[in-house]
Formats: C-alpha cells, sequence, structure tokens
C-alpha cells in the first residue's frame, strides 16, 4: 500500500497535471503580449523575491502582420511559422529569457497555437513577423511547411467552412474558427510538425503549454500530438518530467463539447469561476458572498486537480471568448482585488493572475469597438516595461501582479499550501471569512454595512500584519495590525467604505 500511495504521488508529481514549479510556489501570472527582454527582467527583479511560480507568455512563434486594424493584439492567434520570432522578440531573446527564469526559479508556460494558421481571408503579400511568406488563399505555408493537403477543409460540412453551430460537435473541430485555417490534426504529418515544435520550446526549457483552442481539436489528437513531446530539459527539471498542460475550452455549459472530455490530457481552464465569481462579487442576479461556502466542485466546476482557474483573461477583459458581461477586471479595481484575493486564497484550482495594458475603451451601444487594440507601442514596436519609483508600471502596463494587495495574496496562497479550508463564517449576506488551517485567514466585507465581528482564525496567538492594508517589514506593520488571542479568537472591523474591504493574515505576517 505504501508503495502503491509513493508511486502514485511520483506519478503526479511528473505528470501532465504539475506545473512543476518551484516547491512551495502556487501561483503563474500572464504576462500579456510582454516583450522577452521584460519577462527576463521581470523574473529577476520581481517575480523570484515575490514568490510567483512562473509566467504564461504570448505565442512565440511568427504570425501575419495586420495592418486593419492596425497590430491587434489577436495578430499573434495567426501563425504563419514556427519560428521564433515576434514582436515579443526573436528566438535568442526568447532563450535568453527561458535562461533566467529558470535560473531563479520562475517556470515559462507557452501559449501553443496549433489549431489553426492565419484568417482565410487575409490576403496573399501581407508581411508576416520574420519575413516568412504565406498564401492563405491557396493555403501555403512554405516556412513549416504546409500546404492544401495539411487542413480540414475536405472534413467540414458546413457551407461557409466555419463553425457556424456549437451544438455540433464535429463543426467545432473540423470547420474554421472565425475563418481561421483549420489543421488536419488527424494526420501524422501534422501532429509531428506540431510537435517539433513544442519539443524545440522544451529543449530551450520551457516548463509546459497553454494550448489554445483546444475545444476546437479533438481529445485524440491533442493526445497523439502529446504523446510525441519530449521530457523537461533536466538541467531544471528531475528527469522522467512531462509538460504541465493546461487546454482552453470554454465550457459554460449547454454546448456539444464539455471540459471533461479533454481530462485525460492534462488541465483545463474553468471558464465558470470567472464568470461566477464575477456574478458574485457584483451582487447580480440575488449572488452574495455567502454562498460561496461551497465554492468550487460544489458550484458545478470541474475536479480541483484538473482545474486551471482565473478572474479574467485576455479575451473575456475585452468582451472576446466568453464569460460575458459579469467579468471582472483591472478596469473595476475595488470589486477586482476581492476577487483575485478571493481564489487565491481559496484551495480550488491551480490559479492564474492576469497582467494588462490599459487600451483606450470607446462604447458603442455597450460594446468596446477598441477591443482589438495591441499593446502599447511605437509605430508597432512595443513598448518597454518601465518601473516607477513606487514599484508600479509605466509606459500603460498595468501590472496587476504588482498591486500589493494581488502579490501579496500570491504569497498568502504559497504560506498556506496544502493547508485545508476552515473556519468559514458569513453573516448570511455578503460578509464571509474563512482560514486556511492554521496558516492563513482572510476576511471580506462585500455588503453595505460595517464589518465587526470576533472569528475563530485558526492561528496560533500573536499579532499579525494585513497583508491587504500593507506590508511587513521586518517587525512592523504599514497596515492594519490584528491580535490574535490564545483561543485563536480575533475581532475584525471592516469598513464597507474602506478602500479594500478585506483584511488577510497569515503565517508569514505574523510581527
Ligand atoms: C480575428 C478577427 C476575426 C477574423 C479572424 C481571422 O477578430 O473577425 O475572422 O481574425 O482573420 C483571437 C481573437 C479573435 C481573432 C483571432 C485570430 O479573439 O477575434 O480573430 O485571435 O486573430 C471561441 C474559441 C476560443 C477562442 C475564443 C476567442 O472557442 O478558443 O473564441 N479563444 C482563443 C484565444 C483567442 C484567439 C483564438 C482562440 C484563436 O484565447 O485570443 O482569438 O487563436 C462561445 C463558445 C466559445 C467561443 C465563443 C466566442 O462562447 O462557447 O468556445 O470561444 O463563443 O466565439 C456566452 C456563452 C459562451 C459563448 C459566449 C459567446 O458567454 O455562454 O459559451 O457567449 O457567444
Amino acid at each position: 500500500m505504501k508503495f502503491f500511495l509513493l508511486l502514485s504521488a511520483i506519478g503526479f508529481c511528473w505528470a501532465q497535471y504539475d506545473p512543476h514549479t518551484k516547491s512551495g510556489r502556487t501561483s503563474i501570472v500572464h504576462l500579456f503580449e510582454w516583450r522577452w527582454v521584460d519577462v527576463a527582467l521581470e523574473c529577476e527583479r520581481y517575480l523570484a523575491p515575490k514568490g510567483f511560480g512562473g509566467v504564461q507568455v504570448s505565442p512565440p512563434n511568427e504570425n501575419a502582420v495586420i495592418t486593419d486594424p492596425s497590430r491587434p493584439w489577436w495578430e499573434r492567434y495567426q501563425p504563419v511559422s514556427y519560428k521564433l520570432c515576434t514582436r515579443s522578440g526573436n528566438e535568442n531573446e526568447f532563450k535568453d529569457m527561458v535562461t533566467r527564469c529558470n535560473n531563479v526559479g520562475v517556470r515559462i508556460y507557452v501559449d501553443a497555437v496549433i489549431n489553426h494558421m492565419t484568417g482565410s481571408g487575409v490576403s496573399a503579400g501581407t508581411r508576416s513577423t520574420c519575413g516568412s511568406y504565406f498564401n492563405p488563399g491557396s493555403e501555403d505555408f512554405p516556412a513549416v511547411p504546409y500546404s492544401g493537403w495539411d487542413f480540414n477543409d475536405g472534413k467540414c460540412k458546413t457551407g461557409s467552412g466555419d463553425i457556424e453551430s456549437y451544438n455540433d460537435a464535429y463543426q467545432v473541430r473540423d470547420c474554421r474558427l472565425v475563418s481561421l485555417l483549420d489543421l488536419a490534426l488527424e494526420k501524422d504529418y501534422v501532429r509531428s510538425t506540431i510537435a517539433n515544435y513544442l519539443n524545440h520550446l522544451i529543449d530551450i526549457g520551457v516548463a509546459g503549454f497553454r494550448i489554445d483552442a483546444s475545444k476546437h481539436m479533438w481529445p485524440g489528437d491533442i493526445k497523439a500530438v502529446l504523446d510525441k513531446l519530449n521530457n523537461l530539459n533536466t538541467k531544471w527539471f528531475p528527469s522522467g518530467s512531462k509538460p504541465f498542460i493546461y487546454q482552453e475550452v470554454i465550457d459554460l455549459g449547454g454546448e456539444a463539447i464539455t471540459s471533461s472530455e479533454y481530462f485525460g490530457n492534462g488541465r483545463v481552464t474553468e471558464f465558470k469561476y470567472g464568470a461566477k465569481l464575477g456574478t458574485v462579487i457584483r451582487k447580480w442576479n440575488g449572488e452574495k458572498m455567502a454562498y460561496l461556502k461551497n465554492w468550487g466542485e460544489g458550484w458545478g466546476f470541474m475536479p480541483s486537480d484538473r482545474a486551471l482557474v482565473f478572474v479574467d483573461n485576455h479575451d473575456n477583459q475585452r468582451g472576446h471568448g466568453a464569460g460575458g458581461a459579469s467579468i471582472l477586471t483591472f478596469w473595476d479595481p475595488r470589486m477586482y482585488k476581492m476577487a483575485v484575493g478571493f481564489m487565491l486564497a481559496h484551495p480550488y484550482g491551480f490559479t492564474r493572475v492576469m497582467s494588462s495594458y490599459r487600451w483606450t475603451r470607446h462604447f458603442v451601444d455597450g460594446t468596446d469597438v477598441n477591443d482589438w487594440m495591441g499593446p502599447p507601442n511605437n509605430n508597432g514596436v512595443i513598448k518597454e516595461v518601465t518601473i516607477n519609483a513606487d514599484t508600479t508600471c509605466g509606459n500603460d502596463w498595468v501590472c496587476e501582479h504588482r498591486w500589493r494587495q494581488i502579490r501579496n495574496m500570491v504569497m498568502f496562497r504559497n504560506v498556506v499550501d496544502g493547508q485545508s479550508f476552515t473556519n468559514w463564517w458569513d453573516n448570511g449576506s455578503n460578509q464571509v471569512a474563512f482560514g486556511r488551517g492554521n496558516k492563513g485567514f482572510i476576511v471580506f466585507n462585500n455588503d453595505d454595512s460595517t464589518l465587526s465581528a470576533t472569528l475563530q482564525t485558526g492561528l496560533p496567538a500573536g499579532t499579525y500584519c494585513d497583508v491587504i492594508s500593507g506590508d511587513k517589514s521586518g517587525n512592523s506593520c504599514t497596515g492594519i495590525q490584528i491580535s490574535v488571542s490564545s483561543d485563536g479568537k480575533a475581532h475584525f472591523s471592516i469598513s464597507n467604505s474602506a478602500e479594500d474591504p478585506f483584511i488577510a493574515i497569515h503565517a508569514d505576517s505574523k510581527l
């Protein structure tokens, strides 16, 4: 029995569900559209010291240069080849980033766009980020190479060749997603070509992949690609480690395709998480935080050990993808910090923090017509992520991961890792609290009245620094102090008009 347990523990550690973060690091951050040189610096100067486990980077492979609209962020989801050459940097810069991040214990996860190539309507003669020739009209991508044989045209049964209904699993997998040329992943040549691309990245030292548009590929085809992948680079990972896999499948219920079909391949994005949490924090549809008591599987989410969770992603923060209006983003900072704080304190799922750039929103009839706008740039060249004296970012990079409340909750999650969900309390409305064993405790007041309560924290007696209103530095605290008595109880008072109406304390914030 013992031997079996040991084997299954090892099996889990080395398998595709494990992010291979350095021990004690429990979250990753999506540095959306950052340049590789800036990611490398951020690993060294911020992510490693603050306990982040890894970075999801934007697609590193060559893409079409879209000029109408002018250099949208989404051009990176229109591959031209698998050369590592984009607005974020070239192959040498990519390698340097992976090496430097790994050397400080921060992993790199690549956004792998393998379902398709460019849009069918992109005109021949369109430039690409590395100068490779391609012709969408004749399905010719000589820099890979792919030709007409390598696409799904024959299999798709819709009149337009595009996905017309999400109620038909065949359409969703065999037809074109928004006219993007759909690769024939049933072909061994296509599978091997994709595997070669991913293996190149693995050999450089990446720790895993976000598989873009997984819903649009058959689970068995994805598996066939994954079966061809190398183990991770032993310079940084134990021998026999498999890449971490998380598949982008949008399953809010009610469609032909469900997330569970993909569990055999790796983790899956849980889109219900951000959609529901946004609804609760906004208090829409009669939802209240008290209902979060059984958050997780109790809300109909997938099993925790299969879930990749997030409050918002690069799509739904600007109205793409799914989730709708309830999604919270940096544009609603007060509610957003509460949502991210709740996510990072709660044991469910493997957590990803979003890090965005600011763009000029312009709503026409409720739709942001500037949802396409690319990262801060000078004539198309991505701007550097500058760091201000107060540690926030300049040049319109939002850097949510550097907000004190979010950065400190990433550390909170590390400190309480492995501890159970304990000491739930609620007032029947929007004042709630819970602990993580004897390591951490968090209290929220999302009601319209002051919270004043003496609660069981589960923590050892002492004075703790609230990591939301301030930081512990040495033996002093720049924020609110909470004193826990010998019976584990502490008094909390949170005004409903507080800038951040929540308090979090943990073992390492003890003074
Ligand atoms: C661009 C242009 C297009 C043009 C195309 C080709 O915008 O007009 O035709 O180029 O020239 C990104 C952008 C796209 C962009 C594309 C390529 O978002 O606008 O197209 O790059 O440049 C589906 C997929 C999901 C996908 C999501 C955006 O299932 O995989 O659409 N996300 C990933 C990436 C994303 C990227 C791609 C894939 C492509 O994260 O950045 O696209 O590489 C339903 C379905 C979802 C479906 C949504 C949206 O959702 O369930 O699967 O996502 O529709 O079509 C409620 C429902 C919910 C429903 C939602 C929306 O919330 O509950 O289920 O409404 O109807």
